[in-house]
């Protein structure tokens, strides 16, 4: 673990990086005792340094919980990452590429929850039983670090390149729809360029919740009512660049659509 001086220069590195986004080296190149738990110790130091600023916690995302998203990533283990309402943009709209790096888009789906979970082992059922709604959702990825490229403890202190992200289409009851088996077919510019059944995250995107949920526990943390999680793309990411557009066709959940300006 690096001591606590040296994880407040590496917020202030990242959140700067964010803020008036420029890219910077891999962080482990830099401090090479950077492991996953001080990725999340930035991660943590970041969150509290945003509340201050008044911005507001809406969520938690799961990411490289897809076969694709490894592959495409080089890294084999999921992340966790924090989600603020003001990153969240509605469908439909031009998303400025003028505040992004190199943005990607992948296909997700969202859980909007309706009660809290928490404890060390939840099951499916006790996933889907807390679950409010599943809706589609397109996230924004923007990688920091130079060339999109980056390992675990890295990406998890970039907050999974979280950038922005959009609900859209049609929610549905978690239990109306086959969360095993909802096809998506990403399209950019007229083009089919991705597409994937839901089960590529881990079976059944509920899984991602299943492990974010014992994530939490062993921080002495629940999931609270009302979170929205992205469960992981299910597809590699596309990069994107302005005049874009972006539709995302999920069987039985409608589409949703971003064009970049
Ligand atoms: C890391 C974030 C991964 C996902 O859905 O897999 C992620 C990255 O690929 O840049 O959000
Ligand atoms: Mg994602």
């Amino acid at each position: 673990m690096l001591d606590s001086a040296t994880l407040d220069r590496i917020t202030a590195q990242v959140a700067t990086a964010q803020a008036a986004p420029h890219t910077m080296p891999k962080l482990t190149e830099v401090y090479p005792g950077l492991d996953v738990e001080d990725g999340y110790a930035v991660q943590d130091r970041l969150l509290a340094r945003w509340l201050d600023e008044g911005r507001e916690l809406i969520g938690l995302k799961a990411g490289l919980t897809s076969k694709a998203k490894m592959e495409q990533m080089g890294v084999s283990e999921p992340s966790f990452g924090i989600l603020m309402r003001d990153t969240l943009d509605p469908e439909g709209s031009i998303i400025p590429t003028q505040c992004l790096i190199h943005p990607r888009v992948e296909a997700e789906i969202a859980f909007v929850m309706k009660d809290e979970l928490g404890g060390p082992e939840v099951s499916i059922d006790q996933v889907l039983d807390a679950t409010d709604f599943v809706q589609p959702a397109i996230e924004i990825l923007d990688s920091r670090f130079e060339k999109f490229k980056f390992d675990l403890p890295s990406v998890i202190a970039d907050n999974g390149s979280s950038a922005r992200f959009v609900m859209g289409g049609r929610p549905r009851r978690a239990r109306n729809v086959d969360l095993r088996t909802i096809g998506m077919v990403m399209e950019l510019n007229g083009e089919i360029v991705a597409m994937a059944s839901s089960g590529a995250v881990l079976g059944h995107p509920a899984r991602s919740i299943q492990m974010l949920v014992a994530w939490l526990h062993g921080r002495g943390r629940t999931l609270p009512a009302g979170s929205i999680v992205l469960t992981g793309g299910a597809t590699a990411a596309i990069a994107v660049k302005p005049d874009d557009a972006v539709i995302v066709r999920y069987q039985d959940m409608g589409e949703i659509s971003v064009r970049f300006g």
